[in-house]
């Protein structure tokens, strides 16, 4: 590395210029991007199977169709960022075996299981709006090819959000029942969609870095204010309570001030040991193995396509 290139590299990111694949980029920029995209694209693959557990059970046909796009639209975002994860010089096979030998996080939400039909609009309203918030920060990304697949990506979560709301508002002006799980269903996602964020500022080992390179725009802590900030809101216009007792507006600085995050069950969780860890992997790793004839089949047709013979 010559000090020209390091100068030249964060005269750019300090400009706001995007970073392209084939500009030089220090070796611990390029770790950095493939540990941070590829743990988003497995969240994103890995996060099809709670909501997945309910597309045959969904109450009517229009809530299944709009949950058979939703799922389907996550494997989307999954492959777009597999993508952007590869221009960087690593391959589909080195992520996926990152991820089935646990080197690979993903997202610590997913390991929670969905017990009711309320989970699902939980999911969309909370995860999928703890995943806007932290996606649109993204957009603003200093890797040119992971801030393009934010930008899309943003536009379809955010009908997600909407699907989830959706679903809560209707059972939080259900009957009796379906307010209960509706609570019921807040109550158990709030805290581990807090937890989506991050470690607080203080104690996470990448946001210093992250914050030089722009990788990140905003931190851990900030992007999970804004969050609290508005789902408070949302709560409270469908009559739903936040699970915290020390949730509280404060008028001086006009954001909410809320309660510790349980953060043994946090690092518990993205360390292989939350209720449905192995459930996922497994279920991930069955479906690569079963899948090995469609990879290989897809590569033979290419292959033969590029030599020029045509099947059609
Ligand atoms: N879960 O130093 P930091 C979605 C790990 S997409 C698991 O603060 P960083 C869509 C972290 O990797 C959801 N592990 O790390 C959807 C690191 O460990 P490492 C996914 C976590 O990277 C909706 C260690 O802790 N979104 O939901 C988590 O600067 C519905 C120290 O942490 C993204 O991935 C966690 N929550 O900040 C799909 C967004 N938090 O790698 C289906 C992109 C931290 O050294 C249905 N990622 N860790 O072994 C990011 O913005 C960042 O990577 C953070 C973490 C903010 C997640």
């Amino acid at each position: 590395m010559s000090t020209t290139q390091e100068t030249t590299f964060q005269g750019k990111i300090d400009k706001g210029l995007k970073i392209e694949p084939r500009d030089w980029m220090p070796d611990k920029y390029r770790t950095h991007l493939i540990r941070q995209i590829s743990q988003h694209a497995h969240s994103e693959v890995i996060g099809m199977q709670p909501e997945g557990n309910w597309i045959t059970r969904a109450p009517s046909l229009r809530a299944k169709m709009v949950l058979i796009a939703k799922v389907q639209d996550e494997a989307g975002h999954g492959l777009y960022l597999y993508s952007a994860c590869e221009t960087l010089g690593i391959t589909r096979d080195e992520l996926i075996s990152q991820l089935h030998t646990g080197k690979a996080k993903y997202s610590n939400i997913f390991n929670y299981p969905t017990l009711t039909w309320a989970d699902i609009g939980a999911i969309g309203w909370l995860v999928d709006g703890a995943a806007i918030v932290n996606q649109q920060s993204l957009r603003g990304t200093s890797y040119g090819p992971y801030s393009r697949a934010m930008i899309r990506i943003c536009k379809e979560e955010s009908f997600h959000q909407r699907q989830g709301y959706e679903i809560m508002s209707k059972m939080a002006n259900g009957t009796p029942e379906q307010q209960e799980m509706a609570q019921d269903a807040l109550d158990r996602w709030w805290w581990p969609s807090l937890m989506m964020f991050g470690p607080h500022d203080l104690d996470s080992a990448h946001t210093s870095n992250a914050m030089n390179w722009k990788i990140k725009r905003e931190t851990n802590d900030e992007l999970r204010q804004l969050f609290v900030d508005r789902s408070v809101k949302q709560a409270d216009l469908i009559g739903l309570k936040i699970p915290d007792p020390d949730l509280k507006w404060n008028q001086e600085t006009r954001h909410y001030e809320f309660g510790e995050i349980d953060w043994d069950e946090f690092w518990k969780v993205i360390n292989g040991d939350g209720f449905c860890n192995k459930e996922r992997l497994n279920n991930h790793t069955t479906a690569h193995t079963k899948g090995q004839w469609v990879r290989e089949a897809a590569l033979a047709y290419a292959e033969k396509r590029n030599n020029g013979v045509n099947h059609e």
